[in-house]
């Protein structure tokens, strides 16, 4: 309770605020994207990280109201980078969403509206969801069948840690996938043919996938060979805050 009251009070006096990862090309290392992260400044304990208080906030109800800020605050964001950087603001941006989201019955709308606002093509954005989120979905699908009508991309995050992987992708409308870092990592010791099968797997069903986690050139090269495009990870860079990430784009003049 007393996590929540300070969680309430964070959002409403802007005490959270966002890193943005970049999200590379693997051939040329070129940066294509962006996954915003929310950390939150506390008062008295400092910076703290989202699964401190993101289960709180899923418990509370306050992911709600926490989601829009991290929407609004990462829309802003990129709609001055496509004023500053034009064509070489980042192409995509990835917000991560909770499955208590997706069950408010605004929640799309919410979304499209603040992207009119920033006057932000919907194509831009995808929003990450977990396949565990996915699970609990049930009514919550036709909200994000709403979300891709109206452009915005959907993508299951930490793809292959979940349950029923497969048939979710049946049941569960998305665009890509987010290959979980568990297996980018272990990519050179034995996992490969789970990023192989990954991978050929996104190529069957027309998605498109992101290894998550690099952290070493052997990584990167290896997810390269077996037909990775996109990747993040330390190896690239860390969720900076924006005007760190701003240092790898080119002014337009
Ligand atoms: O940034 P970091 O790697 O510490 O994130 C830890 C976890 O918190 C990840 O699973 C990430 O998806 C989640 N997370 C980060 N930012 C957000 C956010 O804005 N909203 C939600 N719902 N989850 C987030
Ligand atoms: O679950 P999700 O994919 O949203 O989690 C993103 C989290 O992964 C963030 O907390 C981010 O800080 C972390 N992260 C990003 N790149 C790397 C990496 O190369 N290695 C590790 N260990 N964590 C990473
Ligand atoms: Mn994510
Ligand atoms: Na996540």
């Amino acid at each position: 309770a007393q996590l929540g009251a300070e969680l309430r009070e964070a959002i409403h006096d802007d005490q959270l605020f966002l890193l943005y990862q970049p999200i590379v090309s693997l051939d040329d290392g070129r940066v294509i994207g962006a996954e915003a992260l929310v950390r939150w400044a506390h008062p008295v304990r400092g910076t703290l990280a989202p699964d401190s208080f993101i289960p709180a906030a899923e418990r509370t109800g306050l992911i709600v109201p926490l989601s829009r800020w991290v929407l609004a605050s990462a829309f802003r964001q990129l709609a001055e980078w496509i004023e500053r950087y034009g064509d070489d603001a980042p192409e995509v941006l990835n917000v991560n969403i909770s499955a208590r989201d997706l069950r408010e019955p605004g929640f799309a709308t919410m979304v499209t509206d603040l992207l009119a606002q920033h006057r932000i093509a919907p194509e831009k954005v995808t929003l990450e969801i977990t396949e565990t989120v996915a699970l609990e979905l049930g009514d919550s699908v036709a909200h994000l069948h709403q979300l891709r009508e109206s452009g915005i991309r959907i993508a299951l995050d930490d793809f292959g840690t979940g349950h029923s992987t497969l048939s979710l992708l049946h049941d569960c409308p998305v665009d890509g996938i987010k290959l979980d870092r568990s297996f980018t990592q272990s990519a050179i010791d034995g996992r490969v043919p789970v990023s192989a099968a990954v991978i050929h797997l996104a190529q069957a069903l027309g998605l498109y996938a992101v290894a998550e986690g690099v952290e070493t050139a052997e990584q990167a090269e290896q997810l390269l060979a077996l037909g990775y495009i996109a990747a993040q990870g330390y190896h690239f860079a860390r969720p900076l805050p924006p005007e760190r990430f701003a240092e790898s784009l080119r002014p337009r003049d």
